[in-house]
């Protein structure tokens, strides 16, 4: 395995920023820490967020906590974190504990079989049904409006950290991955689904405040300019898909959490 960054995006996560680095730190294998950069980016939290990172970090050399001094969003946070970034691999991991071991795992374990290797989720049931919708009508105008058809196009992803420095990004919440993702895609990058899953009876989220929905908007219009009108030629290439088969190597069964490379 080579080396990755995690990015944590944090923002008041008191009560579950500590089970997040608990579960990341068990999943890093064991002698590897060097090769697993944990970048913690605290984005102006009032709470005692950036204490409990600045705990672990005491105690763990691959935990860095960065700070922000007010609020920036996630799309500022990422700019942060990759300025910090020394992995060749970068993963966003979100901080309130959303993404379970066993899928940080697998996206882990399949950084290099693909340019991005894209989570998404088969199992939806955790989320409100208005969120549902509201996801569903995302995936559609972008499908739809970018021609990229991929399972998630906000999911978690493994990104090339060289790649990713490569991209003039505008957004600066959280519009951040959907504007990666198809900049990446469009750009002829090789990439790879796999199936995760989410943390059960997680409550609460800030991604469907009205300030992000006019974040998605503005965001939705700007990279549609981008894509179509000012910059059609660096924008114009067909994404390769790496196919993948959803079953384990060693048993020859189904593997609920992962999957591998075909040919
Ligand atoms: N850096 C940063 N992180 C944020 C911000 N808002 C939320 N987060 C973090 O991003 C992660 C995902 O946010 P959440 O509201 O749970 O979104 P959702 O689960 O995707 O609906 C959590 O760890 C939050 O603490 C922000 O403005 N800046
Ligand atoms: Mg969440």
């Amino acid at each position: 395995m080579s080396s990755i960054t995690l990015m944590i995006p944090a923002l008041n996560e008191e009560k579950r920023i500590g089970n997040t680095l608990e579960n990341v730190l068990k999943v890093i294998p064991a002698g590897d820490d060097r090769r697993v950069q944990i970048l913690v980016i605290d984005d102006g939290s009032t709470d005692g967020t950036a204490k409990i990172v600045a705990d672990y970090a005491r105690h763990h050399q691959e935990i860095t906590l960065l700070r922000h001094d007010g609020n920036r969003g996630l799309g500022q946070a990422l700019r942060t974190a990759l300025a910090h970034a020394t992995g060749e691999k970068f993963l966003i991991v979100p901080g309130d504990n959303d993404m379970p071991a066993a899928t940080l795992s697998d996206l882990i374990r399949h950084a290099h079989s693909a340019d991005m290797v894209m989570c998404f989720f088969p199992d939806r049931q955790f989320r409100g049904r208005g969120r549902r919708i509201l996801s569903a009508l995302f995936g559609f105008i972008y499908a739809a409006c970018f021609d990229v058809h991929v399972q998630y196009i906000n999911g978690p992803c493994v990104y090339p950290v060289a790649r990713l420095r490569e991209l003039e990004l505008f957004s600066s919440r959280f519009s951040i991955v959907a504007e990666i993702n198809v900049k990446l895609l469009r750009q002829g990058v090789s990439f790879i689904e796999i199936p995760g899953h989410r943390q059960v009876g997680l409550e609460g989220s800030s991604s469907f405040s009205l300030r992000n929905l006019r974040e998605v908007t503005a965001v939705f219009l700007r990279l549609f300019y981008e894509i179509h009108l000012r910059n059609p030629q660096l924008y114009q290439k067909r994404p390769v898909r790496v196919r993948c088969e959803l079953t384990d190597p060693d048993s020859g069964t189904a593997a609920p959490g992962g999957c591998t490379p075909k040919g």
